[in-house]
């Protein structure tokens, strides 16, 4: 899954496709690259963002939205929490909706229920603004699997099918590093609870302290190498900046898994 953030303020891309031409362009060169899916947010999920309204929101993501899914052969991804939104995007072609907030808004369940499109549900522990104040959990895999399963159930309820949804731990999300290391290295135990999991582990900042501070721009290799594990764990999907780069790892990783067996 290649990342179009179509934001002034993305933690690590911000502001270089906020126009949408360039987020365009920037889809063009990650299906090229040989992403399978391409997911396009118009709002950033950084600790301490700034809330972006619902026209301004619809208006960064809308034309992206549309041109993408109209032009390129792979399914496009709405990344939102906003009911209105997700409901615009999947009009105008999206065919799956990445919620961090895991369907928690008013309205959001049953708007995906009644959109037919898949869902990626993500754990986040509090809000944005103030997550990664002191995030703390009994134990971070059973925590996350228990939020999970009354999720799914709720999403039952709600007549939203297993089968149309993807569960996604949320790296970084209410998360110390203790907390991210622990999630990947047990990652398997999600793909337990029957649905193909997500990882989203891309330039985020407990990799830029594993490297001794390296910036965003700088966390490539640190990020094919997490999403390498996080594949090793089970993941069926993983939602990266670099596209080009993990599509070679898993070339090699995919080798020597699955061939001449
Ligand atoms: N991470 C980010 C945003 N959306 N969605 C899912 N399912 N999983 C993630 O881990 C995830 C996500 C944050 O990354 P990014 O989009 O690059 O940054 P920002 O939120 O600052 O735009």
């Amino acid at each position: 899954m290649g990342i179009v953030n179509v934001t002034p303020d993305s933690f690590s891309d911000g502001g270089r496709f906020l126009e949408p031409g360039r987020a365009i362009d920037h889809g063009r060169s990650l299906v090229e690259e040989g992403a399978d899916i391409l997911d396009v947010g118009g709002e950033s999920t950084r600790p301490g963002a700034s809330p972006v309204s619902l026209t301004e929101e619809l208006d960064r993501v809308m034309p992206v939205v549309e041109a993408l899914a109209d032009r390129f052969p792979v399914p496009v991804s709405i990344d939102t929490s906003k009911p209105a939104v997700m409901e615009a995007a999947v009009a105008c072609g999206a065919a799956m909706i990445n919620d961090v907030n895991g369907l928690r808004a008013e309205g959001a369940m049953a708007t995906a229920a009644a959109s037919g499109a898949l869902v990626c549900l993500m754990h986040m522990q509090g809000k944005p603004r103030t997550m990664q104040d002191d995030p703390r959990y009994k134990d971070v895999v059973s925590d996350i699997c228990d939020f999970f399963r009354a999720r799914l159930n709720e999403c039952q309820a709600a007549g939203l099918g297993k089968e149309r949804i993807v569960l996604d731990p949320g790296f970084g999300f209410g998360k110390t590093l203790d907390h991210n290391l622990e999630l990947l290295r047990r990652l398997s135990e999600l793909t337990d609870l029957g649905c193909p999991v997500l990882a989203g582990l891309s330039r985020k900042s407990m990799l830029g302290t594993l490297t001794g501070g390296r910036p965003a721009e700088q966390r490539v290799h640190a990020s094919v190498a997490a999403a390498l594990l996080a594949v090793a764990g089970g993941a069926a999907v993983v939602r990266v900046h670099d596209v080009a780069a993990t599509v070679d790892a898993l070339a090699v990783f995919n080798a020597v898994q699955y061939q001449n067996q």
